[in-house]
């Protein structure tokens, strides 16, 4: 199918034509994001045995997909940055020569859509119009990507209207890399168990993925578009492409306060970003709403604030752990037209995973397709198992989540989960020791997720897997970022993980975090009360509101927000190892700030001991 009237742009078509040419895709189905062309493409995934539809009556308008088994989640070992220089990729990335890697695409991308239809999926990360948004237009030959990307981006003729005749967008090419010859029969989950490349060409600005039909490794406009390639984009023009959250808090005189938050994968992200406060806190009239869960891109404002936006119009959530206590936002969301991936199928009809709440089903079908009952050994879900749901769905969405203008940021969290050593909360004394903090975030690993339980991985600004560049570059463009901003938003860092000599957690967590949260606000706004410890402000036991949790004594709180000495010498012995992995694009600040850091920690962990600083 040549391009329809509406596409006008002459680059844009010339090479659509040219990838035809070189994947020799049977058809090519030019996607116009309509509800007609998404129900008519998820009728042909359920015929194709891609999709079961879910009982109509339980979940409406909703589809479970199983993928190959090979094929849960993304590859970070085969993801690459292909910059010209491989100290540009820096030494967390892999890098490859970018020639050779192109070399090496042309080859297995030449045939790689015979037997099977290529389709053109324009799409808007960002509100269309917004002066923060990009438009990527992206060429798979999977149906299954093009029905995510249609809940997960604004896709198809409106992005392709307001890209015009000449606009700027970014070329993602990706097939799953499973050619059909004739007579061949498919299978439900075409991918390469083989052969998997996700590849980023910094300069160019391309994204090259083969082999692959999950998640961030298909869905290009997510992780690969709106991190990797935006976050070079974002250096090179002064902006911010962050794995952040954005949440809004309005508070019980209505005043509201946009923050947004970073924190590595397994960390509660989505719970964060949907979060329900206490009913103390409900009663008062604070209120907590998404703008976005997984990603925002943050420009300086004429005002001299910062706007953020989430480039999505969906979640791609995990689904295990996902219930009515841990994000009911979530589970309202996932009520209907909703993509379930490798969760399990209950006998009604209905979706089912470790963690939703009440018992689990007395039989279901696992998410590989086998009969399951409680007793056995393996998992119904698979622990990557996702949903895709319509941001428009979230009982919580804030009503400026799709404003162009974005939303002004006051205050920026990081996060991760460690068992001691990070307190509770702690702001930083400014925005350089705040990038120290970002930069040094670490988080322990899970034993389901990576092996050896409590092992400690830096992950700086949670951006480990999504930075496009160096990440010492990558902390340096924080830094002067900050120095060219009026009134910077304040930096905090949170642990809600820390856990006690029985290893309980010592903090509540989920909606409790509210407490916290109205600290952070507080501070951003120049209200609440902080006082010095050796990392920075920290509150003490009065300076948070416990309404609704007084059985959290004041002794609890402050083993939440101890700073140990030894523990903190060996955390800095640690940040040093990252350090010098980073050292030749890395600030010379950030060692500065580690040097006064271990200067500056005292003996008492007691800071609440020191006078308040009531600004
Ligand atoms: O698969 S995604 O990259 O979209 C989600 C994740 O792994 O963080
Ligand atoms: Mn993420």
């Amino acid at each position: 199918m040549s391009a329809p009237d509406y596409v006008t742009h002459a680059g844009l078509k010339k090479w659509v034509n040219k990838m035809a040419e070189l994947c020799t895709p049977d058809q090519v189905v030019w996607c116009d994001g309509s509800d007609e062309e998404y129900d008519r493409l998820c009728q042909e995934l359920v015929d194709a045995g891609t999709f079961i539809k879910l009982n109509e009556e339980k979940r409406p308008g909703s589809f479970l997909a199983r993928s190959d088994p090979s094929d849960v989640a993304r590859v970070e070992d085969r993801t690459f940055i292909c910059s010209r220089a491989e100290d540009e990729a820096g030494p967390t990335n892999n890098w490859a020569d970018p020639d050779e890697m192109m070399e090496t695409l042309q080859g297995l991308f030449t045939g790689s859509m015979r037997g099977r239809t290529m389709y053109v999926i324009p799409f808007s990360m960002g509100p269309i119009g917004s002066n923060i948004s990009q438009t990527g237009v992206e060429i798979t030959d999977s149906a299954y990507v093009v029905v995510n990307m249609k809940i997960m981006t604004r896709m198809g003729r409106a992005a392709v209207e307001a890209l015009g005749s000449d606009g700027y967008f970014v070329p993602c090419m990706h097939t799953v890399g499973a050619p059909l010859e004739p007579g061949d029969t498919d299978v439900a989950w075409p991918c390469n168990p083989d052969v998997k490349y996700i590849v980023h060409f910094p300069e160019t600005r391309e994204i090259w993925s083969y082999g692959s039909g999950y998640g961030g490794n298909a869905l290009l406009g997510k992780k690969c578009l709106a991190l990797r390639i935006a976050s070079n984009m974002a250096r090179d023009e002064g902006w911010l492409a962050e794995h952040m959250l954005i949440m809004g808090v309005t508070d019980p005189k209505g005043e509201k306060t946009f923050v947004a938050g970073a924190f590595p994968s397994a960390c509660g992200k989505t719970n964060f970003a949907m979060m329900v406060p206490p009913k103390a806190f409900r009663d008062e009239g604070w209120k907590v709403t998404t703008v976005g869960d997984d990603i925002a891109w943050i420009k300086p404002g004429d005002d001299g604030k910062l706007y953020a936006i989430n480039p999505e119009s969906g979640y791609f959530g995990v689904a295990p752990g996902t219930s009515f206590k841990t994000n009911p936002s979530a589970m309202e969301s996932i009520r209907k037209n909703s993509i379930f991936t490798n969760v399990a199928l209950t006998d009604d009809g209905d979706v089912w995973w470790e963690g939703m709440d009440g018992d689990p089903p007395a039989h279901a079908i696992d998410w590989q397709g086998k009969d399951w009952t409680p007793d056995s050994e393996t998992n119904a879900s698979h622990p990557n198992a996702r949903f895709t749901a319509p941001a428009s769905q979230n009982p919580a969405l804030d009503p400026a989540w799709d404003d162009p203008k974005g939303v002004p940021i006051s205050a920026f969290i990081f996060g991760g989960r460690r068992s001691g050593t990070i307190p509770l909360v702690v702001q930083s004394f400014n925005w350089a020791y705040g990038v120290f903090m970002a930069a040094t975030v670490g988080s322990e690993t899970t034993a389901a997720a990576f092996g050896q339980q409590g092992v400690v991985r830096r992950d700086p600004f949670a951006m480990l897997p999504f930075a496009g560049y160096h990440m010492g570059s990558y902390i340096n463009h924080w830094l002067s970022f900050g120095r060219n901003i009026h009134n910077p938003p304040r930096i905090f860092e949170v642990n809600w993980f820390r856990r006690d000599e029985d290893g309980g957690f010592v903090w509540p967590g989920f909606g409790e975090n509210m407490r916290i949260l109205e600290w952070i606000v507080g501070r951003a706004k120049g209200r609440a009360v902080g006082v010095e410890s050796p990392l920075g402000w920290m509150p003490r036991y009065e300076d948070i509101n416990w309404k609704g949790l007084e059985d959290f004594t004041e002794e609890d709180f402050y083993a939440c927000m101890a700073v140990d000495r030894p523990e903190w010498d060996s955390e800095l012995l640690q940040v040093e190892e990252l350090f010098m992995k980073l050292h030749n694009e890395l600030p010379s600040e950030m060692i500065a700030i580690r040097a006064l850091t271990k200067g500056a920690l005292w003996r008492s962990p007691k800071h609440w001991e020191m006078n308040p600083d009531p600004t």
